[in-house]
């Protein structure tokens, strides 16, 4: 990828995609392609044959997914498995038939086992049962991924796919019933400091782990990576290399937004998979690290959602 490639950005509107043009953007390529969703629907096969047809990107970035949390995930996993797999296998297919020779995808680490040994190793792939909460999505991110290999394998491209830890920054979802954690709580502890509540309810024991990394620093991995054409191995985790307890994070979104009352727990929700910190070994090796740290990048989370 050089600075003259002509780069398709799918879902480019959310919090990944926004990332991606952010820092695509800034690093200095000047062809970006994007469409909004009422433009192109992904899942429709013909829309994004056309697409192809009238742009021939040299390379794709697809961050275009149904995307939620713990909540969205285990009650819409029709809509999880089938919106994912119709998009990825139309962009992946039609970049192949339209000659692009680089795409990555942007999977999740929620494709691991939910009882895998900590921190998860690229390797520890379907070594394991899945978490339930989320399988249907996970299932759509691995059989992407095993997209991009098998066509890797046949046809002599180079798909990369990318396995991030849970993510925030601008351009979140902050609907309380489809958010993921990061939001939800921003939004909940805004609302109660604004309507002086006493309390702000957690969902679950606020026991598990997670492990959370900044849009930008995953963007900024990812165009490293795209740049890096020695890399061919498609699957590679992308995350913050250490985690903490729900109660925890909970504790600093209260502090970041400014909420004096107190923290109680809704048992009765699901906690999903106790832990997936990922081993972010690889990307390492390539001298990436993140850049910003939770406590900054929550704050200027919440600076822009106040704005
Ligand atoms: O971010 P989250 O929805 O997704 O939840 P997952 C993380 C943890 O935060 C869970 C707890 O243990 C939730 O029970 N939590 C506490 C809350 N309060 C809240 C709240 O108000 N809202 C939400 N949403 N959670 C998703 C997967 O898993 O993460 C996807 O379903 C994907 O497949 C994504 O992998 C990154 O980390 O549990």
């Amino acid at each position: 990828m050089n600075h003259d490639s002509k780069i398709y950005v799918a879902g480019h509107t959310g919090l990944v995609g926004s990332a991606f043009l952010r820092k695509l953007q800034e690093s200095g390529y000047r062809h970006i392609v994007t469409r909004v969703h009422c433009a192109v629907d992904l899942t429709t096969q013909s829309a994004v044959e056309q697409l192809f047809e009238q742009e021939r990107p040299d390379c794709v970035i697809l961050a275009a997914a149904k995307t939620g949390g713990i909540w969205a995930n285990s009650h819409h996993p029709a809509d999880f498995i089938y919106q994912n797999l119709a998009i990825q296998t139309n962009v992946i297919d039609q970049a192949w038939r339209s000659g692009v020779k680089h795409l990555l995808f942007l999977g999740s680490s929620c494709i691991y086992p939910r009882d895998c040994p900590q921190p998860i190793r690229e390797e520890y792939l379907l070594s394991g049962p899945l978490e339930p909460t989320n399988e249907a999505y996970a299932l759509a991110k691995i059989a992407g991924l095993k997209m991009c290999e098998a066509y890797n394998r046949q046809y002599g491209t180079r798909y990369l796919a990318v396995m991030p830890c849970n993510l925030y920054g601008p351009n979140d979802n902050y609907d309380l019933e489809s958010s993921h954690v990061i939001p939800a709580l921003i939004r909940k502890f805004h609302e109660a400091k604004i309507a002086k509540q006493s309390a702000v309810i957690l969902w679950g024991t606020g026991t598990p782990r997670r492990e959370f990394l900044h849009a930008d620093d995953l963007a900024a991995a990812c165009v490293l990576l795209m740049q890096q054409e020695t890399v061919t191995a498609p699957l590679i985790n992308i995350g913050a290399g250490q985690d903490l307890t729900i109660r925890e994070l909970a504790e600093l979104v209260r502090d970041v937004v400014g909420f004096k009352g107190e923290i109680l727990l809704d048992t009765s929700k699901p906690d999903g998979t106790p832990q997936k910190l990922l081993n972010i070994s690889k990307m390492k090796s390539l001298g990436w690290e993140p850049n910003i740290g939770l406590k900054a990048g929550l704050k200027s989370t919440y600076d822009e959602f106040c704005h």
